[in-house]
């Protein structure tokens, strides 16, 4: 029987943020494809590679002696990925490596490197069942949907699958090292107390087109569900087997489809499953579908909001106004929930001009937290084609794309002065005095999010 290796391997770089407090996450991307691999015969390993140095994944990958290894990739680790594909040929020349994630999707070219055998582009289980399959019985790879190959030294590349519409066919991901996973704060329960913290997946793909995200060319622009009673099956199950009472929903989308969320939520309260979760939302002031999910458990609810700028969010395709955005964020406050936004700084036209009217404006959205990260142009997306053919793409070092401490853009403002944007942002927003007061507000009127609050206030102090 073949023996599959999957593994996300992550650089040291950011194996580090798994230990300072941030999300930390089990993989359920390999966890998937994995139990998928599994219910149709085949003998599979997951792996995430957390603190563990690459000699010990080496080492281990040696003790589990596969004929295939399949790596998920995002772009942060390609880099990482693709040095550890090669160690692993040099020790195992036979053994195949596959390539799958949202990295290999949005630049399948990385199958011209000489240690990727296979890619699989898009959705993984079916195709990566497939190419296992045909590997095994010597039959065509051509027919195979979804996947990067190589023939006679060229690459070829074969049309997208069917996606899976019937999700509750799959079975549930499995599980890795749940007991090590927490999402960071503001979240209740708080990450001390939070035990086998794990992400469960409801749906697939998202309706928008953003231009700067990855989702589009992953998922094309078809949304498919879960039931809620097979969500909810998962959910005891993550219960009763691990223990686990707070989970984060990976949907891109969570509130897409209002009936499906109420049914979602009344079915977790029918069940009284007591897990409490959080989730990412588009803007949203719909009072009822918020009420229904905070009665089911949502207690944190994260919105992409990117830009406080009308145009700016025209220009990336986002769909949402300002105006919206603050609405939104009110009513999910009323709801009781912990409300987080996204921002991104560094739009190649942003000037400093720009950053103060931003500072202006940023402290008249009633947000607990806020997370601005540096505008990246994931390959593969409308984005990064717009900006190269601009020619602003400055930096090509895939290590660099994580959003965080690297501006791989031309813009106007460089690495440094972003740097301290970000410092004065956080700075104007925490220590707003009406920031502070809405903060107390929400303490004495939902009592049971303070430990979060009290938890939010630590990591302020660490940042202003
Ligand atoms: C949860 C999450 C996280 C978590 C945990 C990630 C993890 N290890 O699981 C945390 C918070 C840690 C995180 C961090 C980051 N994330 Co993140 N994250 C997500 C999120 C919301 C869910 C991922 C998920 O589990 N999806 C559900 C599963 C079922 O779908 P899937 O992952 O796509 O897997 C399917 C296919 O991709 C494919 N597949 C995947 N792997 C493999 C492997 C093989 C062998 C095969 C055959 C197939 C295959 O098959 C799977 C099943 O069909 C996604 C958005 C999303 N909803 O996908 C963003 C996302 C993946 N993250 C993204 C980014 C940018 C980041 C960060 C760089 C941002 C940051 N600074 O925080 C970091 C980088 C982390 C790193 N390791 O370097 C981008 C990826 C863009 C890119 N090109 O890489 C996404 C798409 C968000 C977005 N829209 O921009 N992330
Ligand atoms: S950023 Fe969010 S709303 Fe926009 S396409 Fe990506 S997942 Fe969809």
């Amino acid at each position: 029987m073949p023996r599959i290796f999957l593994a996300e391997l992550n650089p040291a770089s950011w194996q580090g943020s798994f230990e300072l407090g941030g999300n930390r996450m089990d993989p359920i991307s390999i966890g998937y494809i994995s139990s998928y691999l599994r219910s149709r015969g085949l003998e599979t390993q997951v792996f995430q590679q957390r603190r563990e140095s690459d000699e010990k994944v080496l080492r281990m990958i040696k003790g589990f002696c596969p004929d295939y290894v399949g790596l998920s990739v995002m772009t942060s680790c390609a880099n990482h990925s693709l040095d550890m594909s090669r160690r692993i040929k040099k020790m195992f020349p036979k053994t195949k490596i596959i390539l799958g994630g949202y990295h290999p999707t949005g630049v399948p070219k990385i199958l011209g490197e000489d240690c990727v055998d296979f890619i699989v582009m898009g959705e993984g289980e079916e195709t990566c069942f497939n190419l296992i399959d045909a590997l095994e019985n010597n039959t065509p790879l051509e027919e195979i949907g979804s996947l990067g190959f190589k023939k006679n030294e060229e690459l070829r590349f074969t049309e997208r699958a069917p996606r899976i519409s019937s999700l509750d066919d799959l079975p549930f991901p499995d599980r890795y090292g749940l007991e090590e996973c927490s999402q960071g704060n503001p979240m209740i329960p708080i990450p001390e107390n939070q035990r086998a913290f794990a992400q469960i997946a409801w749906s697939r793909g998202c309706l928008h087109n953003c231009s700067f995200c990855n989702s589009p060319q992953m998922w094309g622009k078809q949304v498919y569900y879960r039931s809620a009673e097979n969500v909810a099956d998962e959910l005891e199950y993550l219960r009763n087997r691990f223990g686990t009472n707070a989970i984060f929903f990976t949907d891109l989308t969570f509130n897409e489809d209002k009936e499906r969320v109420i049914e979602l939520c009344k079915e977790i309260r029918r069940r009284n499953i007591g897990i409490n979760w959080s989730c990412s939302c588009r803007v949203t002031d719909d009072e009822e579908m918020l009420k229904y999910m905070r009665e089911s458990g949502c207690v944190r609810i994260g919105f992409g909001i990117e830009s406080l700028d009308d145009r700016v969010l025209a220009e990336i395709g986002k769909g949402i106004t300002v105006e919206q955005i603050g609405k939104s964020i009110e009513a999910a406050n009323d709801a009781g929930m912990i409300t987080r936004g996204y921002y991104m700084i560094g739009y190649p036209h942003q000037s400093q001009d720009d950053i103060i009217t931003f500072q202006d404006t940023i402290t008249k959205i009633p947000l607990d937290q806020i997370r601005i990260s540096f505008v990246t142009p994931f390959p593969g997306t409308a984005y990064f084609r717009s900006q190269e053919r601009k020619g602003l793409i400055a930096d090509y070092n895939w290590d660099h794309y994580e959003g965080g401490g690297h501006y791989v853009l031309g813009g106007r403002l460089n690495e440094s002065a972003l740097l301290r944007a970000r410092q004065e942002l956080f700075k104007t927003f925490y220590s707003d005095k009406r920031y502070q007061a809405r903060i107390l507000a929400k303490m004495i009127r939902f009592p049971e999010l303070k430990p979060a609050y009290d938890g939010l206030i630590q990591e302020i102090t660490k940042l202003v």
